[in-house]
């Protein structure tokens, strides 16, 4: 994790923080009703803890991308063998760059932002890879000063989104309801809804007030080590409904 990749230098995340915050982090998932896979470590990539980059998961398969950054660019060839051996059909990204932290997916569609790590190639071919899985997709700008489209934003509920109100600005977002933010809380947007729970940065406690305020239920997980590595809670985990697995459950 010390050779993760940061826009800002913020001094190394220690490996005992990263692990503590894994470790909330994979219990909240559990405490909110989904089963967690936790994949071996890979020792060679040390941005490799954000699986959400490397690939995406639907109910109907996988699609594997193509980080452009070349220390992650291992990490989808890394992940296919577990993606097949999980799922019927895992498509690959032809061409082009793509990270799976610009892909926003909601029941009116999925938006593909583009940002530093997502071409238009790579939206490109997204897109039609996603039509292939049967998701009507758009592409759209980010603004400049995030990493991915879902530094910036995150979904509450089918209608709402959690925002900052630089994404909020470019209009993107208008065909749904929005919370801001707080004030110097920007990367608290970067939240993470999991069935009737929403998980938020704990560093956040205005932003929390507000979703609290709006009637979410909240539940904050630390996120201060991996933030020095520009992460937030969405990276940290593939999800996908299986309905299979929840049959048994
Ligand atoms: C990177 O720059 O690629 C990692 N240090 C952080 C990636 C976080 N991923 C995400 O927000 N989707």
């Amino acid at each position: 994790m010390d050779d993760g990749l940061r826009a800002i230098d913020l001094g190394n995340p220690t490996y005992e923080g990263i692990c503590a915050e894994h470790d909330a982090y994979t219990a909240a998932l559990r405490s909110a009703g989904v089963d967690v896979i936790v994949l071996p470590a890979l020792e060679a990539f040390p941005d490799s803890l954000f699986v959400e980059d490397p690939a995406l998961v639907f109910t109907e398969g996988a699609i594997l991308l193509r980080p452009v950054a070349p220390s992650r660019a291992g990490e989808a060839r890394a992940l296919a063998p577990t993606l097949r051996r999980l799922f019927d059909s895992v498509l690959e990204l032809p061409s082009g760059q793509a990270d799976g932290g610009d892909v926003m997916v909601t029941n009116k569609g999925v938006f593909i932002g583009l940002s530093d790590r997502t071409d238009r190639a790579g939206a490109e071919a997204l897109a039609a890879c996603l039509a292939e899985l049967g998701r009507n997709s758009s592409i759209v700008e980010t603004p400049d000063d995030v990493l991915h489209l879902k530094s910036a934003c995150s979904l509450l509920d089918d209608e709402t989104m959690l925002c900052t109100p630089g994404l909020a600005a470019t209009g993107i977002l208008a065909g749904f309801r929005q919370v801001a933010t707080a004030n110097g809380e920007e990367a608290a947007a970067n939240a993470l809804r999991v069935n009737d729970a929403v998980l938020v940065g704990a560093g956040f406690p205005r932003t929390i007030e507000r979703l609290g305020t709006a009637g979410y239920t909240v539940v904050s997980v630390e996120t201060s080590e991996i933030g020095k590595i520009d992460a937030g809670l969405s990276c940290m985990s593939l999800r996908w409904w299986d309905s299979a697995v929840a049959a048994s459950a």
